[in-house]
């Protein structure tokens, strides 16, 4: 089988770390499938890259045909057959929110270029870098010869842990639930939903008869588990990340049985405006997504979803100088 080229930014920050091992093992593009890893770094990063360039080369894989580390736009995408865009600006002391959108704007404009010049036909992307939702849409918007269906915000994470939640509170295992649906931002806004979802094949409303957990301490929790890792560990959610990025590729090339969460580009359902990167549910038969429509919307779930709507616009907002007209 041709090998396929996966780049990474940030490659040798805390995800990177745990994401780079798994991608060579296979577990993301499959077991027999051969990989080219292409790491992008900034030019600090170049040293601490190495070192893990060294355990890549270490861990022996047998997929693995060659790891390339730069921090050259172009020379990092070239020919990607899936980039992961994990590096961003974290927030330093004293920084507004707005600047952090603009600093990451800027950062995912350049990327959005670098790909649409660079990269595989038809390749696939992954925004993991915060906030993924608005650097997904800045980074399509910068890629002329790029389709906005090329784009994806990682909202995957947001689902595993709203699904292990619901598991744990039923006391089930968590491969026995699905269509758990994360609508919206990846941020504190973000509507984890569980009106469609099911536990064992039944409805989990059946199943879990505690409206008040349902849309009060279930939703708040998923919304703050980030800052509740940070809590606990003193350091953002890492391995888990990398796991939901490996997910997230790994499904829509492969396929699922399951609904995955995905920020695409709004297309007017569910009455969310158009242009922004909008997680909503897909559906994941093989090599590519399509979004799952025509759900009932309740009314508390219509209030929930417009809520981070509104967040998103106001991020888009704050970047269209980005944005090319
Ligand atoms: P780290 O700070 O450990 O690593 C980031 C790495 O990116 C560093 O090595 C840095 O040198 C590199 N980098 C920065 N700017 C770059 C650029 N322009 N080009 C290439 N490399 C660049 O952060 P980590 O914990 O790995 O998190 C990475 C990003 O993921 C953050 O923005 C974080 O907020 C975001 N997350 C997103 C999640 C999601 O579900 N979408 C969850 C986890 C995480 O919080």
């Amino acid at each position: 089988m041709p090998p396929l080229t996966v780049a990474v930014t940030g490659a040798a920050g805390q995800i990177g770390y745990a994401l780079l091992m798994r991608i060579a093992s296979g577990e993301m593009l499959g077991k027999d499938q051969p990989v080219r890893l292409q790491l992008i770094e900034t030019k600090q990063g170049m040293a601490p890259l190495k070192g893990v360039m060294m355990e890549l080369e270490d861990g022996a894989f047998p997929l693995l045909e060659s790891v390339k580390g730069t921090s050259d736009l172009e020379e990092g995408f070239g020919d990607a057959n899936f980039s992961l865009l994990v590096g961003a600006m974290p927030r330093k002391q004293g920084m507004e929110r707005s600047d952090l959108l603009s600093a990451n704007a800027a950062i995912f404009a350049d990327q959005g270029k670098a790909l649409s010049a660079a990269a595989a036909p038809g390749s696939r992307v992954l925004i993991v870098g915060n906030p993924a939702n608005t650097n997904a849409l800045v980074a399509a918007a910068n890629a002329p010869d790029m389709l906005p269906e090329q784009f994806m915000a990682m909202t995957r994470l947001d689902q595993s842990r709203a699904e292990g939640m619901l598991a744990e509170k039923a006391g089930v295992d968590v491969k026995d639930v699905d269509r758990v649906i994360i609508w919206g931002n990846h941020s504190a806004t973000q509507y984890p939903d569980l009106s469609h979802a099911r536990i064992g094949g039944k409805w989990a409303k059946d199943v879990i008869k505690d409206e008040k957990w349902l849309t009060g301490d279930f939703v708040s929790r998923v919304q703050k588990r980030g800052a509740e890792v940070i809590a606990a560990r003193g350091a953002s959610s890492a391995a888990s990340a990398a796991s939901a990025a490996i997910d997230n590729i790994r499904d829509v090339h492969l396929g699922s049985e399951k609904w995955q969460s995905i920020g695409v580009l709004s297309d007017g359902s569910y009455g969310i405006g158009g242009g922004l990167w909008y997680s909503v549910p897909c559906a994941c038969p093989g090599l590519h997504y399509t979004r799952v429509k025509g759900l009932p919307i309740d009314e508390y779930s219509a209030k929930m979803m417009n809520t981070t709507e509104a967040e998103l616009v106001a991020e888009r907002d704050s970047v269209r100088h980005l944005l090319p007209s």
